[in-house]
């Protein structure tokens, strides 16, 4: 009756037309959890009740994964009539309304997955989305079945001083043999995946934030003793972001108390469990000797996402995994806002589009594309990914374009009224903002059926005083779309005068049709266009222009992301022309004279700031570079843009030490001047060491010397590690003593050696892998060591497939750990159709090899599946 051996019984796909309301509703759950690290026993009251929408008569379908019932009680009698079907537990019941008792044994320590109640560093606590709460008790773990939570727990008082879950806590107290209890109440109906319990010996920074109905609420950030000096920054943020989120969507917290618990071992960036979010120690714990500026922004975007959701996820939920993007889509595009309105909103845009470029476009022209909402899955968890989230916040933008910003909220306003306590679609949602805006977004829907990045070919005709802009949009192919229909793109456009260096006024231009024309009149001359401004649509433009008019929109559109796009142009085309041998040395004379001639506009300019200079003096990635050749040699790349910035290094090299020394000059403050002091400082250093090696190394190793902040330590380490000079390992040996315990700092050491421009970063992988600080059951540290070479296209792909051995190594001996960091590992090797032959066979054979190993996990499977797949 009670086999755990049996087959599972979920399908190997499962399929959004597939959905199916629940059969039985679960209105209340009680949870008792006596806890232990490596024996904990849960007992969950569920009262069930049959749904009227659900199929008549049908029993109660219970999910578990990994665990067994240790007692089946119905309505507090033993109950015989019920089976084990796969890791499913299913009753038959004979009435419509019963309180199923169930108890189950858990051993946290042994739970490496991370997922369900684990243990961390003697702490115990959970991750229950997407499907973590089936590890931990049985039951209908979807979703759309939505529960009143009421947890009591008891453990020893000494291991687990701190006992915390979602919502108001109601009661306390003492037990035997130095037990204490503490039970919780959320008021809030939510699904399995926002239950979370933290138990552990925890200090707590507190604060409050009063919302603007004059409710208090009580803030407190949980970590271990000796991290409470790093909490300030999140603090802050998180009440900005109660300030913000009331201001610009009219959404108030709900409960009289917030906690969130920093956890070092952590699968995930953070987690929205109602009242109780549970962050990666990485996205909490910040100070200036510790975190570099980027540390600090994203501590602040990912507590203001979490944040976020207690409305855009939690008060309105998804009603199937299919619809996670309706989540994480909004309260990204939300979180990116907020990160706009709080700094430089230019800079956040340019940041935004640099991450869905590096990220998502290469997944929508890979063997892993899918829509911002799937159709198919096999593992939810391989579906947390830069197209759901990023490109899914993308999607939510281009309504904001078009609705316009008061429309939208309008828009907003009447999803959360309409759906408050549901669980909802992406189609309710886009229906709301139809009915609140007014548009009509019948077409624009194609942006969650349709994977893919849409190109735009753009061409310009001038005739007597008249402007002809003709507009072609192709949607590439993408597995199971191999046809696709036009979509709705809107393209923010401006024509610029070439005399004057202005235009007349912005349109929109909204691209419905396969291909459209617009006309302007009242051009004497041709005028240089501007399009996809502030990258209104996320797509690629494909508009070959002159080094000239890229150098005049470089430095005079008005448009700042604009502006910061002529520069990325400009390099793009010609270091792919490079890469493709189509350079003459006449071309490459003539475009390095454009590039430097920009450069040094940008470097003189006295009305950027120097964190937008900082964004414009950035060369395009390695991996979007590749994004833009069929069948690349990415270590062709390598060279390539190496070589271009020796040449910019070498002749710019006054302006860029005269640079080094003014920044060097500027106090350490977290104001935006000294931070873009110190985004320079180091792009200063990041062009000198190509040209000039020994200049570059002493001014790194002084910069490293004098730095009072991570980040001019850092940016001095990551120069120091790509050159083949004596401060090199002095510096790596100082910075490892220098923060020796500190797992979040460690985590750089690795990365920086893992991503240098070195040329045995190969060794010095392998050698990392085998350093006394190396874990694989440390998320962040087998992502600091192995994402970082993942992402070092000059390395990961050297020739003889060393590095896609490495990474092959990796997800299998990962998997049976980890599975689901482990298959985040795999779209590294699943993009061999876009590198050229010889080392495609090499990838697609490390791919062979994994596949063929037994016991994979559903993770690794379907990524492996995928990437092999025609
Ligand atoms: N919702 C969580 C993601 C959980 C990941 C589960 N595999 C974090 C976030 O997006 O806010
Ligand atoms: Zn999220």
């Amino acid at each position: 009756m009670n086999d755990l051996s049996n087959p599972p019984a979920v399908p190997s796909v499962i399929l959004r037309s597939d959905y199916r309301a629940p059969d039985w509703l679960v209105p209340e759950i009680a949870l008792d959890f006596a806890l232990s690290l490596d024996a904990t026993r849960v007992r969950a009251d569920l009262t069930v009740a049959r749904n009227p929408a659900g199929q008549a008569g049908a029993p109660l379908r219970l999910n578990g994964d990994g665990i067994a019932a240790r007692t089946v009680l119905v309505d507090g009698k033993s109950h015989n009539d019920w089976e084990m079907d796969g890791h499913d537990l299913v009753i038959a019941l004979p009435a419509d309304a019963h309180v199923v008792t169930i108890e189950t044994a858990l051993n946290p320590v042994a739970n490496t997955q991370l997922s369900g109640l684990y243990a961390s560093s003697g702490m115990l606590c959970t991750q229950c989305e997407a499907e973590g709460f089936r590890r931990i008790t049985f039951f209908p773990d979807r979703p759309d079945v939505l529960s009143v939570y009421t947890v009591r727990m008891s453990g020893s008082a000494a291991d687990f001083p701190v006992l915390l879950s979602n919502g108001n806590p109601v009661a306390q107290g003492t037990g035997p043999g130095g037990t204490h209890w503490a039970q919780w109440f959320d008021p809030w109906p939510k699904p399995s995946y926002l239950f979370a319990l933290v138990a552990g010996d925890l200090v707590a920074t507190r604060d409050s934030f009063t919302t603007r109905s004059g409710r208090k609420v009580d803030l407190a950030i949980y970590v271990r003793a000796g991290d409470e000096s790093r909490t300030g920054h999140a603090m802050r943020s998180l009440i900005a972001s109660m300030a913000w989120d009331e201001q610009v969507y009219g959404r108030e917290y709900d409960l009289d108390l917030f906690n969130i618990v920093a956890v070092s071992d952590f699968n995930a960036g953070a987690m929205e469990n109602k009242g109780l979010n549970v962050f990666n120690t990485r996205y909490i714990l910040a100070d200036p000797e510790t975190a570099t500026d980027g540390d600090y922004d994203a501590v602040e975007g990912v507590v203001a996402h979490e944040y976020f959701h207690n409305w855009s996820g939690n008060r309105v939920t998804c009603r199937d995994w299919f619809q996670l993007s309706l989540k994480e889509g909004f309260t990204v595009l939300r979180d990116q806002q907020f990160s706009a309105d709080r700094g430089s909103a230019p800079v956040k845009r340019i940041e935004d589009v640099r991450v869905l470029r590096a990220a998502q476009f290469p997944e929508d022209s890979g063997p892993l594309a899918h829509p911002i909402r799937p159709d198919s899955y096999q593992e939810i968890s391989n579906f947390y990914t830069a197209t759901v989230y990023n490109k899914g916040a993308e999607v939510i933008r281009m309504m904001t374009v078009l609705a316009g910003p008061e429309r939208f909220r309008a828009g907003t306003d009447l999803y959360f009224d309409r759906h408050d306590g549901e669980a909802a679609t992406c189609e309710d949602f886009v229906r709301a903002i139809e009915d609140g805006t007014g548009l009509d977004l019948a077409q624009f829907r194609r942006w969650y059926e349709q994977a893919g990045t849409p190109r735009v070919d753009v061409a310009l005709a001038h005739a007597s005083d008249t402007v002809t802009l003709t507009l072609r949009q192709t949607v590439p192919s993408t597995p199971g779309q191999p046809d696709k229909l036009p979509m709705v793109i809107p393209l923010r456009t401006a024509l610029f005068d070439r005399a004057t260096g202005t235009h007349g006024g912005e349109h929109l231009l909204v691209l419905t049709e396969t291909e459209q024309s617009f006309t302007f009149t009242g051009f004497a001359q041709a005028p240089v266009l501007s399009i996809n401004r502030g990258f209104s649509a996320p797509v690629a433009i494909a508009n070959p222009t002159t080094n000239d008019d890229l150098v005049f929109l470089a430095a005079h559109d008005d448009d700042p992301f604009a502006r910061y796009e002529a520069m990325q142009q400009l390099v793009v085309q010609h270091l792919v022309a490079a890469v493709k041998g189509e350079l003459t040395e006449a071309d490459r004379t003539a475009g390095r004279a454009a590039i430097v001639g920009a450069f040094h506009a940008v470097l003189t300019d006295l009305a950027l700031d120097d964190l937008m200079r900082g964004e414009l003096v950035i060369l395009p990635g390695e991996g979007y570079l590749a994004e833009q050749i069929a069948q690349v040699d990415p270590v062709a790349i390598r060279n390539e843009r190496e070589a271009l910035k020796g040449w910019l290094g070498a002749a710019l090299r006054d302006e860029w030490i005269a640079l080094h020394d003014r920044t060097s000059a500027v106090p350490f403050s977290l104001d935006a001047e000294a931070r873009g002091a110190r985004k320079l400082k180091t792009q200063a250093l990041v062009y000198l060491a190509p040209a000039d090696p020994a200049e570059a190394a002493a001014r790194a190793k002084a910069q490293y010397d004098a730095a009072d902040n991570m980040t001019d330590r850092q940016g001095a380490l990551m120069v120091l590690c790509g050159l083949d000079r004596p401060e090199r390992g002095a510096a790596l040996a100082d910075f490892q003593t220098r923060f020796a315990g500190n797992m979040l700092v460690i985590d750089k050491w690795f990365s920086l050696q893992a991503g240098s421009l070195h040329r045995d970063v190969i060794g010095q992988v392998r050698a990392l892998a085998n350093h006394a600080d190396f874990t694989l059951t440390n998320p962040n540290r087998v992502r600091s060591l192995y994402m970082a070479f993942a992402a070092n296209l000059g390395a990961f792909h050297a020739a003889d497939g060393s590095g896609y051995r490495i990474i092959g190594d990796l997800i299998a001996t990962l998997d049976p750990i980890n599975g689901s960091i482990a298959a985040r590992f795999v779209p590294s090797l699943g993009r061999w159709r876009k590198i050229e032959p010889a080392r495609a066979a090499l990838m697609r054979a490390e791919l062979e090899r994994i596949a063929a190993l037994p016991g994979l996990s559903r993770d690794v499977r379907e990524q492996v599946s995928k990437s092999l797949e025609g």
